[in-house]
């Protein structure tokens, strides 16, 4: 880290261009409530507006309710996570929660750091290094920046995994023919957290003979606490429609700095949830604010451009994406949307269509967590 800027410094400079962004994303607009019409779709003006600039922010999504089950789950998760990499006890020596997952859930980084830009990791898809900041001394050597498996850790995870508006919203964009890709909690806290380098998500259709500005899918982010533009996710808008971008040669452009002039930040409410293109270039920058940033993650693909395909992002290659894998896979969204029926009994559930003949198969209960949930996520879908 000997390149990293003093924190104060790093965030003097955040701050100019944090401005800079929210004025642009405030003259942008694209939020708003999730809007159905009659029929229950996903109001055609937001549909325009996401395919146009490859992002929409839906403002209080999730009751303040939902959020707070959500962020006392995830808290308890870091209060009882592993001390470290490759760790499998608390902080109180106790065994550490999810461990026993056959895919280890968390991933750490070195505070204010970037772990990924300029790597191979992802199939080199963070193309560029960002700047790095100097951690206070009494910092942590790591901290947590993800937690993957929410719908197997905590019953609030796989709750909203069923959300009725959300999926509404992943049909409009997928068609009713939809299917799951990961999850992940980033977790960015205040002074700690390290960024996550400029990319776009999809690695495996750039150069299909049916590339369109779609293909690789959608992912939402429902925000548990408020976020500024200095700790939030940052996108820059239309890049979704322009095939693979040279990131290198952009950050070049701008005199080697990683503030991306046309980027703007997607700051938000607790309860709101972002729907980012996959395609659309995408970022955050290490987090020098005062926010403790937890965004819960999740993806949908449509089934055509995930079947037949090899494991990309999460497995090995020789992993096909075939019609059990894809099933079992897919099976998590209708056992969420039972448990989101059990929960919240006044909502009017789902209908998810892939499994409208045999819901009553995934009903939520013991059983099912076994067959379904436990370690779901070694099917996970990345393309
Ligand atoms: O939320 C973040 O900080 C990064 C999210 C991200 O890169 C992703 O969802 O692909």
């Amino acid at each position: 880290m000997t390149d990293a800027l003093p924190a104060t410094e790093y965030r003097r400079r955040m701050e100019i261009y944090a401005q800079e962004g929210a004025n642009r994303a405030a003259q942008l607009g694209n939020r708003g409530p999730i809007r159905l019409d009659d029929h229950g779709k996903l109001h055609a003006d937001i549909v325009e507006a996401y395919w146009k600039h490859g992002f929409y922010v839906f403002r209080r999504a999730l009751s303040d309710s939902e959020v707070g089950e959500l962020r006392k789950d995830v808290m308890h998760v870091l209060a009882h996570a592993p001390i470290g990499p490759q760790q499998s006890v608390d902080a109180n020596g106790e065994p550490a929660i999810g461990t026993e997952m056959k895919r280890f859930p968390y991933f750490f980084v070195k505070p204010l750091s970037d772990p990924v830009g300029g790597t191979a990791s992802s199939e080199g898809r963070h193309m560029s290094k960002m700047a790095e900041a100097q951690p206070d001394d009494d910092a942590p050597e790591y901290v947590i920046q993800i937690i993957a498996g929410m719908c197997q850790l905590f019953e609030s995870g796989l709750r909203v995994y069923g959300h009725p508006g959300l999926l509404a919203v992943a049909e409009a964009i997928n068609g009713p023919d939809f299917v799951p890709y990961n999850d992940a909690i980033f977790v960015k806290q205040p002074g700690l957290g390290g960024s996550v380098a400029w990319h776009q998500d999809g690695v495996t259709h750039w150069d299909s003979s049916n590339w369109d500005e779609g293909i690789h899918g959608v992912n939402f982010q429902a925000q548990l606490n408020r976020t500024s533009p200095l700790s939030c996710l940052w996108v820059v808008p239309g890049t979704h429609k322009r095939g693979r971008v040279d990131i290198k040669a952009m950050v070049e452009a701008n005199g080697g700095s990683d503030q991306l002039p046309d980027a703007i930040p997607l700051h938000c409410e607790p309860g709101d949830v972002t729907i980012v293109n996959r395609q659309t270039l995408h970022c955050s920058f290490a987090n020098t604010s005062d926010d403790f940033r937890i965004s819960v993650s999740w993806g949908m693909h449509r089934r055509e451009a995930v079947i037949g395909q090899h494991g990309h992002l999460l497995q090995p290659k020789e992993v096909i994406y075939d019609e059990e894998f894809i099933t079992k896979r897919s099976s998590v969204i209708q056992v969420a949307i039972d448990a989101r029926r059990q929960y919240y009994s006044e909502e009017k559930p789902y209908e998810y269509m892939p499994f409208k003949t045999v819901a009553k198969q995934y009903q939520w209960n013991p059983e099912n967590f076994e067959r379904v949930i436990r370690d779901y996520n070694t099917r996970d879908m990345g393309i």
